[in-house]
């Protein structure tokens, strides 16, 4: 890939909170857990956080720690709005990875949504060029 694209790449980045659950694994379902994640997206990567909430509190040392829940390498993935049937809750994307795992991601804010929508679907893009 040429210095150009991977400049490209590099302004595709993105950080917030989201809500997250998993839908399926290597193409399995697998149960709903929804949860709020600090979301990074650097190099084309999309890293959902655990919740530091969830972390067991009796380990206190780690529990500031910011620990990586979910990475997905968005090369080869699929982005889309949910549909009515995937989830009852508004502003709902479906992303679907290469290795057949399947995300949703959510926010009550539209434009929130919008935004990742965007930067994902400009990343997907961009990968595909390389
Ligand atoms: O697609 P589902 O199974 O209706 O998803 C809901 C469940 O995961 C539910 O938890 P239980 O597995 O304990 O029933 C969650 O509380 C709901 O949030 C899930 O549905 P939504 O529509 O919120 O994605």
């Amino acid at each position: 890939s040429s210095p150009e694209m991977h400049s490209q790449l590099s302004s595709l980045e993105k950080a917030g909170i989201l809500n997250k659950t998993k839908v399926s694994e290597n193409g399995k379902k697998v149960r709903k857990n929804w949860g709020q994640s600090w979301t990074v997206l650097h190099g084309g990567v999309l890293t959902f956080h655990k919740d530091p909430k969830s972390a067991p509190s009796s380990n206190s040392n780690k529990s500031n720690q910011i620990l990586t829940e979910f990475t997905v390498d968005l090369r080869g993935a699929t982005i889309g709005l949910a549909g009515k049937e995937k989830s009852s809750k508004k502003n709902v994307i479906e992303l679907k990875s290469q290795n057949g795992s399947e995300y949703l991601i959510q926010y009550d804010t539209e434009s929130i949504i919008s935004d990742w929508h965007k930067v994902i679907y400009d990343t997907i893009r961009q990968l595909q060029e390389q």
